[in-house]
């Protein structure tokens, strides 16, 4: 079990095959830290006070049970970042609702960049590995994590998704997240930056509903703007509602379908690839 959001994660397969999740030795009690951090992430405030004899003391214990577990996923997370950085590979993470289009996207992507880079996905999904088999009928490299009961990626996984990639330097390697716009903000994978894809269906509101993940992203793909005519989707208070709860995120209006905002996001990624080669 996933001790941050309580989410199963006993049951991961890579490519089919189930993981052994062996490094789960913890500086706290699991099942404790597990039921302590549940209540953590998803009380309010004012619960808390309401409920809470002594919130100062109860506040400062799950915020340490919180720290160690995700202090965990950090130390992995560094060593898929070591890694990266050692290779000079850009890895993206990809977190959005599910259905946003980022398998579409990437799709697109791969077939615009392909001859010209290096290129592996890494897929994450509860159960399927449709989106990897959409990833290979493009030639390139996919496997498929399949979370079963858990709703994100961990750096854990991605760790044992990379021993079974073969990339050479300088490749782009990018991770589609688990469909979900809140857990995935939590985990840090070793990647260079997280892209948020947003479709125009979602609604303008969802960057105030789920301020984590568009904090967290550091570009926002503003996807199916091709439907906005049928739409009444007001874009510029979705991006007002993005650049409020994150003044720095870079927005590109995009459609994977009609292929606006390509060139855009195509500049960006070359961007990206050129500082992390520059850094080594
Ligand atoms: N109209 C339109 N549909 C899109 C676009 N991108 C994806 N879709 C559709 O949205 C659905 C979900 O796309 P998918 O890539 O599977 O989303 P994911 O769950 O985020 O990977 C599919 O039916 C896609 O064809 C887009 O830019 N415009
Ligand atoms: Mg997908
Ligand atoms: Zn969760
Ligand atoms: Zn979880």
């Amino acid at each position: 079990m996933c001790t941050t959001c309580g989410c199963g994660n006993d049951d991961t397969l890579i490519n089919g095959i189930a993981v052994s999740r062996r490094n789960h030795k913890r500086s706290v009690n699991q099942d404790d830290s597990a039921a302590s951090a549940k209540r953590f992430l998803f009380r309010t405030p004012q619960q808390h006070h309401h409920h809470d004899p002594a919130p100062a003391a109860t506040t400062i214990r799950r915020i340490q049970i919180e720290q160690n577990i995700l202090a965990k996923n950090d130390a992995l997370a560094a060593d898929n970042r070591a890694f990266f950085a050692e290779h000079s590979i850009l890895a993206l993470n990809l977190v959005s609702s599910p259905g946003s289009g980022k398998t579409t996207l990437l799709v697109r992507t791969i077939k615009s960049l392909k001859g010209q880079v290096a290129m592996a996905v890494i897929e994450g999904d509860q159960q399927t590995d449709n989106d990897a088999e959409r990833i290979r009928a493009t030639g390139v490299q996919a496997i498929q994590i399949n979370t079963g009961k858990g709703c994100h990626l961990d750096a854990e996984m991605v760790g044992h998704a990379l021993e079974q990639i073969s990339l050479p330097d300088g490749a782009l390697l990018f991770i589609e997240n688990v469909g979900n716009l809140v857990c995935p903000a939590a985990f840090d994978l070793g990647e260079a930056a997280k892209v948020a894809v947003l479709s125009v269906t979602e609604g303008e509101d969802k960057p105030l509903k789920y301020p984590d993940m568009f904090r967290a992203a550091r570009l926002l793909l503003l996807n199916k703007c091709d439907l906005l005519p049928y739409l009444s989707f007001d874009i510029e208070l979705a991006e007002s509602y993005a650049r409020r709860v994150n003044p720095d995120i870079r927005i590109i209006r995009f459609s994977a379908t009609s292929g606006e905002g390509m060139n855009d996001w195509m500049a960006w990624l070359d961007a990206q690839r050129t500082t992390i080669t520059k850094r080594n």
